[in-house]
């Protein structure tokens, strides 16, 4: 590109990779492709961008915080996903196209990073990953907004360094744009809540603001670039693992909205603040709308988003949900999905997509406690 290739040395490409992808250890091998990424991405901003050694250092160390120490389900499954689907195709995966699984697996993750910083300060939390949030630490601040737009902007250095001279690329682009633009849509329907009548937070409403916000880009976009990189161009065999991958991506924000009351901070590593910030969340419209009593819609209608996390009136709000019976509708809605996502089998079937790769990421997410 005429507009960009400035100085010399721009852009740079990665095409080798040298180093042996060790199946047999997936996170050790997905962590080393993770650090190479990171070192390729600081390593040019002194003189690609003439960042002075603290600046440097102070994206190194937003990359370090904030993209490291998640369970990284997101981006072993495309790993999984390449590798399952070249298999059903009867090839054998090589190193290389091992290590470009785990590069996109690694996009995924920084994608995933930006919104959880973004989300974060949108939503008041305290901590993350059992870490203080990074936009909570004194000397970050609202520093955080430019540095979400960094990590953001990684996504694409890495895209464009690894697959910059392919013919998928714009593909590959185009995938993450229209990912990410779905989940601010979703966050938007999210937020907008605070602004409406307990009324209007309904079951309905919860659907399509968790398809949005959270199953497009952890669910579908894993999968869908794993189907691209290998080969997959089947338009038909994209929207049927996108139905079954949304189910799976709202099964996965109700849990959740149910670990955010229901689980303790020390095993989530992060602080449940759907009620202080008077979200639709599962547990929430459930309550209000289907299974509510009279005096559950009262202590609602006074307290829900009104009071602080830890007080005593939160606490009471999840007694109403034990008492209203949400845990055990919560296991009926979970079994419905399971049932739900065992109907989906033929049709992945028919798609010439291995059902394993579906069966895979389900038993990853089932009952979670975390
Ligand atoms: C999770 O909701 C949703 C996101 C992380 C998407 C954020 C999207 C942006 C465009 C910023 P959540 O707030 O319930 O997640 P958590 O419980 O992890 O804070
Ligand atoms: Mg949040
Ligand atoms: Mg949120
Ligand atoms: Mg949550």
């Amino acid at each position: 590109n005429p507009a960009t290739c400035w100085p010399r040395g721009k852009p740079a490409y990665t095409t080798e990779y040298t180093e042996e992808y060790d199946l047999a250890d997936p996170i050790g091998s997905f962590n080393r492709v993770g650090r190479q990424i990171l070192k390729e991405m600081v390593d040019e901003l002194p003189a690609l961008y003439e960042l002075p050694q603290k600046e440097a250092k102070w994206v190194e160390d937003s990359l370090e915080y904030n993209t490291q120490g998640g369970k990284m389900n997101r981006g072993l499954i495309v790993v999984e996903t390449g590798v399952a689907i070249m298999k059903h195709q009867g090839r054998e995966p090589t190193n290389a196209d091992l290590n470009r699984f785990a590069v996109l697996g690694w996009a995924v993750e920084y994608l995933q990073a930006c919104m959880l910083m973004a989300d974060d300060m949108m939503d008041g939390s305290v901590t993350r990953r059992g870490n203080p949030c990074w936009y909570r630490l004194p000397h970050v601040g609202l520093l955080n907004t430019n540095d979400f737009l960094m990590v953001e902007m990684f996504v694409y250095k890495i895209l464009k360094r690894h697959f910059g001279q392919e013919r998928i690329f714009p593909w590959l682009m185009d995938l993450f744009l229209e990912t990410t633009f779905q989940t601010e849509c979703g966050q938007l329907l999210d937020s907008i809540c605070a602004n409406c009548e307990l009324e209007e937070l309904t079951t309905e409403r919860w659907t399509l603001i968790v398809k949005y916000k959270t199953a497009f880009y952890s669910f579908y976009l894993p999968v869908a670039l794993a189907m691209l990189v290998t080969g997959v161009r089947d338009k038909k065999a994209f929207d049927t693992a996108r139905d079954a991958l949304l189910l799976m991506g709202i099964y996965f924000q109700a849990q959740d909205d149910y670990l955010d009351a229901f689980a303790s901070p020390e095993v989530l590593g992060k602080v449940g603040t759907d009620i202080q910030d008077k979200k639709c969340s599962w547990l929430f419209a459930h309550a209000y709308h289907e299974q509510s009593t009279p005096e559950a819609i009262k202590f609602l209608d006074e307290h829900y988003g009104k009071c602080e996390v830890g007080s005593q009136e939160e606490s009471k709000i999840k007694e109403v949900y034990r008492e209203l019976g949400l845990q055990e509708l919560f296991q009926e809605y979970e079994e419905d999905v399971e049932n739900r996502l065992e109907d989906f089998k033929s049709q992945v079937k028919a798609a010439d997509l291995p059902w394993s790769v579906f069966d895979r990421f389900f038993q990853l997410i089932h009952k979670r406690r975390k």
